[in-house]
């Protein structure tokens, strides 16, 4: 066989049937003589544009030199003008980084795509510098600024990202003009840079970190597949402190790999609407990137099917792939929990406005008109409700556990309303003086708690979950002066008092799960089952709170103490731990970095050191997970759908 036959080598023979045509023409045909005149004529027109149209080579007609100048414009232009540049080197782990890494350097390669980053930022600069979220000036709304400038409304959060990361760094304010809060500060963020480098580094995707034996955590709140817990939980502390390639990195995350597909077993409806409901509505406030409203509304979504209960009042738990929904066994006999099914109003809420969908606000509106029209014991509302018949369960009314954040949510839906939802401050104020004339007690020695109910009988024992009421009660007096509010705030210190309390009586200056007051005890733990501390946040959320209403400077130092055990105790290599004892000097570690550690616990401490810009309160309310969301009509950030 012939080389020609082998179809190895071009042939221009021609066969038919596979036999050889014989090609006898030896001259061109007058088509053919046209197509080739008209190849030349194409080629010569080419040729003269090049000399008289490009700028270049026509200003250099009259230079001898022109192709030296083209040689020191690309070499002007660094080596990256015909290779790409090295990946930087880069320590995190995964390949995270160098992934990131790669593709900006693409991106910085392309001179086109430089320009326009660069003409955005100087446009979004010029805006009055929307990367700074310092003091936003409220009477522009900068997501119509940036559309007015004709960038469409799913650029916006690009934009925004692209303008940041490409900044070395940006400081979203906040600095304290005390030297010793900027210093407490700079610590702060320092343990938020370990807990998240190390969360990246052992269990990145996964639920939580195992800081001691270095590997994923999974809660079964949050079902049995990892859906990156820590990552939605953190997202909006990174953002804050100004740690942009994580939070870029975090980011990322949840647009290409967030997957609720892999969510097949129960989770908790409360804990996935405070955590990553929550976190992700607070980025899309901060950022404005509509990857996290989409990913904060296609959650919710799968939380809907638990309303659907002869009442309304939704389930605990709801099985993302079924739709199916239930509750704990154990919730007496088989009752909704007041602090679950109590707190989704201000995520729910705030979803329809941003979404322009009224079902999420319409779910939780209905909520609170079944509570309003129930008779209350006492005015007070105990912990379980069936969903079935809409009677209430035990009567156990707590502050603390199973009851908390369903106060909460009451004075802060009215304050994310721009205090327009009467309704809701009215329920808190009659709640409230319930709470404070049947569960408020002092101790002998003078100290001030919120005991639990039980029926009639109140047992004298708070739970470090309860003592936020120090700061909510604060927040309440601030927002609405009256004749109570002068009591409410003397009370809001007391309560933050008695939980710094429970902190210094301590070994390790950090407070139990819950303490008592009875037998000589007094904000004391006194069974083993309550001495463990695990990172919570609720003291501290106090300190922050009294400390922006009062400026006692003993909440700065409250806060400096719990940073120091935190740092003594809670740190390890591999990210912090809870501790089992707070009353010996060498406890044993449970070995999790709970995500509120990042969500909550150093986000207050932060912001305990920072000024009053950085997050007004008079602009933003902070869901129970320390997710800060917009206050309507009154805050550029609120970002309402039109
Ligand atoms: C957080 O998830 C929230 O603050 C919730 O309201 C109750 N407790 C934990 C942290 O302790």
């Amino acid at each position: 066989m012939t080389a020609t036959g082998t179809g190895i080598l071009p042939s221009y023979q021609r066969f038919a049937n596979g036999a050889p045509i014989a090609f006898a023409r030896k001259s061109f045909r007058s088509r053919e003589k046209c197509v080739v005149v008209l190849v030349f004529l194409t080629f010569g027109f080419v040729c003269f544009g090049t000399f008289f149209f490009l700028p270049d080579f026509r200003a250099g007609l009259s230079s001898t030199d022109s192709v030296y100048r083209v040689y020191d414009q690309i070499k002007r232009a660094g080596p990256e003008f015909l290779l790409p540049p090295p990946p930087p080197m880069d320590e995190s782990p995964r390949g995270l980084g160098l992934v990131r890494h790669n593709r900006d350097s693409q991106m910085d390669l392309d001179p086109h795509v430089l320009d326009d980053r660069e003409k955005l930022r100087a446009k979004i600069e010029s805006d009055g510098d929307l990367k700074v979220l310092e003091r936003p000036d409220v009477r522009r709304s900068n997501s119509q600024e940036i559309k007015g400038r004709g960038i469409r409304e799913d650029q916006i959060g690009d934009v925004l990202l692209q303008g940041f990361t490409n900044s070395p760094y940006i400081i979203r304010g906040g600095e304290d003009s005390d030297r010793t809060a900027r210093e407490r500060r700079n610590k702060v963020k320092e343990m938020m840079k370990h807990a998240w480098d190390n969360y990246v580094r052992y269990a990145w995707g996964k639920n939580e970190l195992k800081p001691v034996t270095k590997r994923g955590h999974g809660a079964s709140i949050f079902g049995s597949m990892p859906i990156g817990a820590t990552i939605l939980d953190g997202l909006d502390t990174l953002y804050i402190m100004g740690m942009n390639e994580e939070f870029k990195q975090g980011r990322d995350w949840v647009a290409n790999e967030l997957d609720l597909d892999v969510m097949t077993s129960d989770v908790s409806v409360f804990e996935v609407n405070i955590r990553f409901v929550g976190g992700l509505l607070a980025c899309y406030a901060l950022t404005g990137d509509p990857i996290f409203k989409m990913k904060a509304q296609q959650i919710a979504d799968k939380l809907l099917p638990a309303f659907d209960t002869p009442t309304g009042i939704p389930h605990a738990l709801v099985n993302f792939r079924t739709g199916g929904s239930k509750n704990y066994g154990w919730a007496s006999g088989g009752s909704s929990i007041l602090s679950e099914f109590g707190t989704l109003h201000l995520e729910f809420a705030y979803l329809s406005d941003v979404t322009g969908k009224s079902d999420y606000r319409n779910k939780v509106d209905h909520i609170r008109q079944f509570l309003m029209q129930k008779d209350k014991p006492k005015g007070l509302y105990p912990n379980y409700l069936n969903p079935k018949t809409g009677n209430w369960g035990q009567h156990h009314m707590s502050m603390g556990a199973l009851g908390d954040s369903f106060y909460e949510y009451l004075l802060k839906a009215w304050i994310q309303s721009n205090k327009e939802d009467n309704e809701a401050r009215q329920m808190y104020d009659d709640a409230m003086a319930a709470i404070t004339q049947h569960m408020l007690f002092t101790s002998k020695n003078g100290l001030s708690y919120f005991a639990e109910l039980k029926f009639d009988r109140p047992e004298h024992k708070m739970d470090h979950l309860g003592c936020f009421s120090g700061g909510l009660l604060g927040l309440g007096a601030q927002t609405l002066k009256n004749e109570v509010s002068n009591k409410y705030m003397d009370i809001a210190k007391k309560i933050t008092e008695t939980c710094h309390e429970s902190y210094d009586r301590s070994t390790t200056k950090l407070g139990p799960e819950s303490f008592r007051f009875t037998d000589g005890i007094e904000a004391k733990a006194l069974k083993s089952s309550e001495k463990y501390y695990i990172l919570r946040p609720e003291v501290v959320e106090s300190y922050f709170y009294m400390y922006r209403f009062t400026k006692d400077q003993k909440y700065r130092d409250w806060g400096w103490e719990m940073v120091q055990a935190l740092e003594k105790y809670c740190r390890v290599e591999g990210g912090y731990t809870g501790i089992k004892n707070v009353y010996t000097y060498d406890p044993l570690q449970d070995d999790v970095q709970q995500s509120f550690f990042l969500a909550e616990t150093l986000k207050y401490l932060y912001l305990l050191f920072s000024d009053d810009s950085l997050l007004p309160l008079n602009e933003w309310v902070l869901n129970t997970e320390a997710h800060p969301l917009p206050i309507k009509g009154v805050n550029n950030f609120y970002r309402e759908a039109v």
